[in-house]
């Protein structure tokens, strides 16, 4: 179970951050309307959430998800591999430190992104993207195993619109993965029932399991469908704003 989630408010400038889409500009109203929508659906599952000021010294900020991995034992703030989302890591150690004990982190040459990362129960899929390299996922791994954590690597450079590993995959709980095309029949996935995502709703691949609800980006009905005829309820949300930003639904929060 999650208690608490950490968030930042996007940035007036958040339209300035990073995207390889061409969805048009981002709506500032209409991001902050999603972020409160968002916040809400939070609380609705439960967990108390500490919002973080805007940083317009960062665009991307607001995609807290990538700056930090966390485990009920411990806190790894991570190297982004993007340049311009580098200085965003410091600016979480102290809303992590007031909950953790327990640090990390991830040091050049080795990168990485919070978004390539999957956790499944005590196991976690690291996707080796443009964003996290090998060296990054080492880090990460050898930091998981010491409080018993295991995790395999995924290759997903290449991969046509998938910017981070979960771009393409979550987890449910369970055995149950999300997955489109490209993943569909990787071994690295073998064990698992994998739920398929129709090439044209590939966006809501990238849902989130909370407590005992699915947070899925609304407009996909056909997953959103497929998920609850496996019995878990789903809460839609509208992430049009984000999505011109290849920003997904899971990268706007913290969970622990
Ligand atoms: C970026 O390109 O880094 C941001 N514009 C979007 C990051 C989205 N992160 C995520 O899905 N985990």
């Amino acid at each position: 179970m999650f208690q608490r989630a950490i968030l930042r408010t996007p940035a007036p400038n958040f339209a300035d951050g990073l995207t390889t889409v061409d969805f048009g500009i981002p709506d500032y109203q209409a991001t902050l309307a999603q972020h409160a929508a968002y916040q809400a659906a939070l609380r609705r599952c439960g967990l108390e959430l500490e919002v973080l000021e805007p940083d317009p010294g960062y665009p991307d900020s607001t995609f807290v998800e990538d700056a930090a991995v966390l485990t009920p034992h411990c806190a790894i703030l991570t190297n982004p591999g993007a340049p311009s989302r580098k200085g965003e890591v410091e600016g979480l150690r102290p809303a992590l430190e007031r909950h953790y004990t327990k640090i990390r982190r991830i040091t050049a040459p080795g990168t990485l992104d919070g978004g390539d990362i999957c956790e499944a129960g005590s196991h976690f899929f690291i996707g080796l993207s443009q964003r996290t390299n090998l060296e990054g996922a080492r880090q990460l791994a050898a930091f998981l195993a010491e409080d018993g954590y295991t995790a395999s690597t995924v290759e997903v450079k290449g991969v046509p619109g998938v910017l981070h590993l979960k771009s393409g995959i979550a987890w449910l709980g369970g055995k149950d993965l999300v997955l489109i095309d490209a993943f569909v029949g990787r071994p690295e996935f073998a064990g698992y029932r994998v739920i398929p995502v129709d090439p044209e709703e590939n966006y809501a691949a990238n849902c989130l399991r909370i407590n005992d609800s699915i947070l899925i980006p609304s407009g996909y009905p056909r997953l959103q469908d497929r998920i609850e005829r496996l019995g878990y309820a789903t809460l839609g949300l509208n992430m049009s704003e984000y999505r011109k930003m290849d920003g997904g639904l899971s990268c706007l929060s913290l969970r622990f």
